[in-house]
């Protein structure tokens, strides 16, 4: 007796810790009901209601809280569930969901989930024993690391392609100046891609808490993602390929429109050009050096004492006068716009404000004021429908005015770098929420408001930039990466935020090239505007104690320099639109990371190697620092062709190549399709009726699908847009001209067809069953060289091996073949 009362006095002690640590750390549990509605499964664990949906056959959705799951709201996910086939069957032990790409098994005892592919193989599956658990509030669902596992994306993350090994925290900050390795940033994309054995899968956490991703950080067990409050919500996306799961999330998020033809154009930028004669030399200054230029953007000094929706009389006199003429000069003026209100009588944006009650408060209902440009401040409160009225309605003055693009500043909300308070209200759609569950959508909600308020009123298409944002802003606004530093490491760093971004969804970013805090040498400016002629969005910024940053701030050999890499931008802008195309329609970014068409070769994450990106299908860019003579560089898989002399080089080969100050390492790979233009010094200006279109000899067959519009209204929406596949198949030795689609009409009525690497002593090419004589090189519509551009204007080289043929660009079918 006295023995047994000892024996459970140990046995209790021994259970005393499991019993501790289930209190503070309370897991999923055993499931103990199931409930199948189709392809919705209601499930109810111990200490959980979870419930598993399935989205398509490829994306599943999990829910899950320690109480009854709440009314399903999203300010991320478009998409509604289109689940085709799905099959669920159980047993004591598990239950299984079977769609047409994908197998779930759901163990009973304890709950926990395996994402299996249709033969088998798992893709992805909770880490046992810990799977989904909650310490308060905060929600964290463990996976098992598999052998060899990656993680790219997460959008604005800093750091290494492969973000294997560290942790992250989602929460929209403020970040003057940032290190490379500084995290968070500005916005909140919860998306990451895991890849292992040949296998890719996404995991969408759609939760807008403050959140943590930890990809083996300081463990060798597990990836997780928790966050801080609300429900465990993820999306699980299976692809056999990068691009399917790309698709995929951007269905749930949805895409970017067709941008402004201009704001793919040249945009000059400097915090702050005032007064309005200074902001007019600049503009007359690029026309003068023959700099192609489509922007100029205003920063905070235009307004009156930073009061938003005023201007400063003595500086801009008379605004819409200036905007006009800078319209005839080709120009388009963007401005920043802060959420900031300022509290002053008598100012009409606060007055007003304050009579629509749409500024946030305290749970008390007094208002929050916190600290910005202006002075103490009110914020307009954009996740409610009021609010965001409200500030369409300001946005109309400066529709009025003339301008087109509107730069959203400061919206993470910042306030001097301080933490608002948590008990700060949201309106939330009406469900009412505190500061912790709206901080990271605040930016999102303005994006949204800026977007839709001005779009309405220009009827045109507006351009709107964003510093902040949450999963899903690609819909409103192109993204740009912040207060960066004039160093060489942030230009690189830079290029991997925007290739992360642009695996989450966001295909239109850019950064401050040139560096927005410091002065950069010669050769780095100089590189970093080479680097800007091949992102998204190319802007130069700089801040407002800086040195100059124009074009021609650096001494005549840089300008002639950043000359050619603008005009080769413009002589590329049919490629680059017919590439945003392609994001609005399937969410593939223009700025590809190499991860996308090789996830599984180890090389591309290579930290010699992980700035290399793809630019298009068709450019291969390799980005270096300034300075360096030399430098290490990767070929993928495939035929690659030096851009400048045409000479060609092996892929799935490492090599070192000179590097010198004139030129960007840039390569094109084989069988891809370049359409070009003639220069033009702004997008208001027509270029040549002669379409270019470059082809590059290949062994693999290849399509791209060339659109054009009128790059400004909306009426491609109703089918006026004009579109056909240019198809090279190397094997019928051919090139075909697809039908056109839309009722747009080309700005181009003929086609130079340039080929690159094909047969040499070829002098005729079929076209449309017509003989036709294949031109030498030298032809008219091809630009002059300058002193430090060897390509002839990027065109062609003069000692590329190129013919040329030009025909008639007819909306039928046109086969181009003997090649
Ligand atoms: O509006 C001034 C700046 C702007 O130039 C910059 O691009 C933003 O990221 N803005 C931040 C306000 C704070 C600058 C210290």
């Amino acid at each position: 007796m006295k023995y047994q009362f000892f024996y459970c006095l140990i046995g209790l002690c021994l259970l005393a810790p499991v019993t501790k640590a289930q209190q503070v750390v309370k897991n999923t549990g055993d499931v103990t009901g199931v409930s199948v509605k189709e392809s919705s499964i209601d499930i109810r664990t111990e200490n959980a209601f979870i419930n598993i949906s399935v989205y398509s056959p490829n994306i599943v959705r999990v829910r899950m809280d320690q109480q009854q799951l709440g009314s399903d709201f999203s300010y991320a996910v478009i998409a509604k569930p289109k689940p085709g086939n799905v099959k669920v069957s159980q047993d004591d032990v598990n239950l299984q969901i079977l769609t047409d790409s994908l197998k779930v098994v759901i163990q009973k005892k304890p709950y926990s989930i395996t994402f299996y592919t249709l033969s088998g193989e798992v893709i992805n599956q909770d880490e046992k024993g810990l799977t989904t658990s909650w310490i308060g509030t905060e929600v964290t669902t463990y996976k098992k690391m598999q052998e060899g596992e990656r993680f790219l994306g997460l959008g604005e993350k800093t750091g290494n392609l492969d973000r294997t090994g560290n942790a992250y925290v989602n929460w929209n900050s403020d970040v003057f100046g940032y290190s490379t390795s500084q995290d968070p940033l500005y916005s909140t994309i919860p998306f990451y891609i895991g890849i292992h054995h040949g296998l890719n899968y996404g995991v969408f956490f759609d939760n807008s808490y403050r959140s943590t991703f930890n990809f083996g950080a300081s463990n060798n067990r597990f990836s997780s993602f928790g966050a801080l409050g609300g429900e465990m919500n993820y999306y699980f996306i299976y692809h056999a390929n990068m691009p399917g799961i790309i698709k995929s999330y951007t269905d749930l998020t949805g895409r970017m429109h067709m941008p402004p033809l201009w704001s793919l154009g040249y945009q000059q930028n400097r915090y702050s050009y005032y007064p309005d004669t200074e902001v007019l030399r600049i503009a007359q200054t690029l026309r003068e050096k023959h700099i192609p230029a489509d922007g100029i953007t205003l920063d905070i000094h235009y307004m009156d004492a930073y009061k938003l929706f005023t201007w400063n009389k003595e500086r801009f006199p008379d605004p819409a006068a200036m905007v006009r003429k800078l319209k005839d000069m080709g120009f388009k003026t963007t401005l920043i716009v802060d959420p900031g209100i300022k509290v002053e009588a008598g100012y009409p944006a606060y007055e007003s404000g304050k009579k629509e009650d749409i500024f946030i408060k305290y749970s008390d209902g007094q208002y929050y004021t916190g600290q910005v440009w202006p002075g103490w401040c009110h914020f307009p409160d954009f996740t409610g429908e009021k609010g965001r009225d409200w500030w369409k309605e300001q946005m109309k003055r400066f529709v009025n005015e003339g301008i087109c693009g509107f730069w959203n500043d400061m919206n993470e909300i910042a306030t001097w770098g301080q933490t608002m308070p948590n008990n700060v209200l949201f309106d939330f759609e009406g469900k009412k929420t505190t500061h912790q569950q709206a901080h990271n959508i605040y930016g999102l909600n303005m994006i949204k408001a800026s977007y839709e308020g001005t779009r309405a009123a220009m009827k045109t298409r507006p351009f709107i930039l964003t510093r902040a944002g949450y999963a899903g802003l690609q819909r409103y606004a192109a993204l740009w990466t912040g207060d960066n530093r004039a160093e060489d490491d942030h230009m690189l760093l830079g290029i991997r935020l925007m290739n992360s971004l642009g695996m989450s969804g966001v295909s239109f970013t850019g950064m401050d090239v040139g560096g927005f805090t410091g002065n950069p040498s010669v050769g780095l400016y100089t590189r970093w505007m080479q680097i800007g002629a091949f992102i998204p969005y190319f802007r130069n910024h700089t801040g407002v104690n800086t040195k100059s940053s124009e074009p021609w701030a650096y001494g005549e050999e840089s300008l002639e320099v950043n000359r050619n890499y603008i005009n080769l931008r413009y002589r590329l802008l049919p490629y680059l639109y017919s590439s945003m195309y392609e994001s609005t329609q399937d969410g593939m970014p223009v700025m590809r990371s190499l991860a996308i068409d090789q996830p599984h070769e180890s090389k591309i994450y290579d930290t010699r190697y992980q700035n290399e990106y793809e630019y298009g299908h068709a450019f291969l860019i390799m980005p270096f620092e300034s300075g360096k003579d030399y430098g290490s560089v990767y070929f993928p898989v495939g035929t690659w062709y030096n851009f400048y002399t045409d000479a060609p080089e092996n892929g799935d080969t490492e090599k070192i190549i000179p590097l010198n100050y004139h030129q960007l390492p840039v390569y094109v790979k084989g069988s891809s399709i370049i359409p070009m233009q003639s220069l033009i010094q702004n997008t208001a200006e027509q270029p040549t009726d002669t379409l270019v279109v470059h082809v590059y000899k290949g062994t693999e067959a290849n399509t791209f699908v060339y659109y054009e519009d009128d790059g400004n209204t909306y009426d491609y929406e109703n089918g006026v847009f004009y579109k056909r596949e240019i198809k090279y198949d190397p094997a019928a030795d051919e090139i075909k001209f697809g039908t056109v689609s839309g009722e747009y009409s080309s700005n181009f009525k003929h086609v130079a067809l340039v080929l690159h690497g094909f047969d040499q002593s070829l002098d005729g090419i079929n076209v449309d069953g017509k003989k036709m004589k294949l031109a030498p090189q030298q032809i008219a519509f091809l630009n002059p060289i300058s002193k430090f551009d060897p390509t002839g204007g990027f065109n062609v080289a003069p000692h590329c091996q190129v013919k040329v043929v030009v025909f008639d660009n007819l909306n039928k079918e046109i086969v181009v073949s003997q090649l």
